[in-house]
C-alpha cells in the first residue's frame, strides 16, 4: 500500500475542505492511503493585518508548495481563488473540483432582521476585508461605512454579533462548507457583486513530475467548473491581477461555451470598468485572455495601475 499525503493549511475551512477532498480520493482508490499533514502559512500567522495591505505572492500556499517540492507532502488542497494564477516552475494545478455556489452572501446583524441592503439606513457600518467586494458595494451603496473585518469566519461572524458591524459580506462556499448557511440573509446578484476569480472551487495542486498523483486526483476533476474557472484564471493572469485587486466575474458553461462578464473597480467605487465576452469553451484560456482585452479596450489599464500604485502587485 502506498500513501499519498496532502497537505494543507489548519483552519477550519481549509480542513473541511481537505478531508472532504481525502474521502473522495480514498473511495475512489481504495488500495492507496489517502492521509493529511497540517501546517500554518504566512496568511494564517498574520490576522490582524487587513490581507491588503500585506500584499505578498501566494499568502496562503507558498509553505504548501515547498513541501511538494522537497516531498513532505504529495498534493496540496487550496480554495481556488486563493491560490496564484502563476505556479512556482514544477508545480501544476492537477484538478479542480466541482464549484459551490460562488456567489458572496451577506450576514445581517440580528437588529436588522428581515432586511436586505437596499433596506438599511445611510451610515450603516459594513464589514469587508476584500477589495473587490469593497468596490463594487461602494459604488452601489456610497453612504455606507465599509470597515476591514479579519480572522477565521467563526471570529467575524462573533464581532458581527457583538454588534460592531450592521452587516458583514462573505462567500456563500465558504458558510455553507462549514455549517453557517443559516446565517446567510441575502445572497448577492451578479448585478451588485461579481465573485472572485475561482470562487468557490477547490484547486488541487501536485508536482508536475508526479505522474502518478496527476492521474490520482483526475477523478476530483469536474469538466464545466474546470473550464468557467480556467477561463475565469487566464482573464486574471492576462490583466497581472492578483487576488487583492478589484476584479470580479461571472461564468456560465452551456452547449460547449462560455459565457463571461468581468469587472474592474477602482478602490473608491467610483470607476467600474466592465466587459462580456462569450466563446467557445473547447479553448477557456483564449475566453479569458480575450475578456481582458476587452476590459483593457474599455479602460481598465488605468484603474490597475493607479491601484498598483496604491497597494502594489500582490499576489
Ligand atoms: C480572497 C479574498 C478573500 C479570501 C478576496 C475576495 C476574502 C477576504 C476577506 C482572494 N480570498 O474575495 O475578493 O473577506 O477578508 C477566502 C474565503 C474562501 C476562500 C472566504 C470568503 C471561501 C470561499 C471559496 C478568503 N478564500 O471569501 O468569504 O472557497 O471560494
Amino acid at each position: 500500500m502506498r500513501s499519498v499525503i496532502i497537505g494543507t493549511r489548519d483552519s477550519e475551512l481549509a480542513l473541511v475542505q481537505t478531508h472532504w477532498v481525502q474521502q473522495e480520493l480514498q473511495q475512489a482508490h481504495p488500495d492507496y492511503a489517502i492521509e493529511v499533514l497540517q501546517m500554518k502559512t504566512q496568511g494564517d500567522k498574520i490576522l490582524d493585518v487587513a490581507l491588503a495591505k500585506i500584499g505578498d505572492k501566494g499568502l496562503f500556499t507558498k509553505e504548501l508548495e515547498a513541501a511538494m517540492l522537497t516531498g513532505r507532502t504529495h498534493l496540496a488542497v487550496h480554495s481556488l481563488k486563493d491560490l496564484p494564477t502563476t505556479l512556482p516552475e514544477g508545480l501544476v494545478l492537477a484538478a479542480i473540483t466541482e464549484r459551490e455556489d460562488p456567489a458572496d452572501a451577506v450576514v445581517m446583524h440580528g437588529r436588522w432582521d428581515g432586511r436586505t441592503l437596499d433596506e438599511l439606513p445611510e451610515g450603516s457600518v459594513i464589514g469587508t476585508s476584500s477589495l473587490r467586494r469593497l468596490a463594487q458595494l461602494r459604488s452601489r451603496y456610497p453612504g455606507f461605512d465599509f470597515q476591514d473585518i479579519r480572522g477565521n469566519l467563526n471570529t467575524r461572524l462573533k464581532k458581527l454579533d457583538d454588534g460592531k458591524y450592521d452587516a458583514i459580506v462573505l462567500a456563500v462556499a465558504g458558510l455553507r462548507r462549514l455549517g453557517w448557511h443559516e446565517r446567510i440573509t441575502q445572497v448577492l446578484s451578479p448585478e451588485i457583486s461579481l465573485h472572485a476569480v475561482g470562487q468557490g472551487a477547490l484547486g488541487i495542486e501536485c508536482r508536475a513530475d508526479d505522474p502518478d498523483i496527476l492521474q490520482l486526483v483526475g477523478v476530483l476533476n469536474h469538466l464545466p467548473t474546470a473550464l468557467r474557472c480556467r477561463a475565469e484564471r487566464a482573464m486574471l493572469r492576462s490583466l497581472e491581477g492578483g487576488c487583492q485587486v478589484p476584479i470580479g466575474v461571472n461564468s456560465r458553461f452551456d452547449d460547449d461555451t462560455l459565457y463571461l462578464q468581468a469587472v474592474v473597480a477602482s478602490l473608491d467605487g467610483k470607476h467600474l470598468i466592465r466587459a462580456e465576452h462569450t466563446g467557445p469553451a473547447r479553448e477557456p484560456e483564449a475566453a479569458g485572455v480575450t475578456l481582458a482585452g476587452k476590459l483593457r479596450a474599455n479602460g481598465a489599464q488605468a484603474v490597475l495601475d493607479q491601484i498598483f500604485q496604491t497597494v502594489g502587485r500582490g499576489s
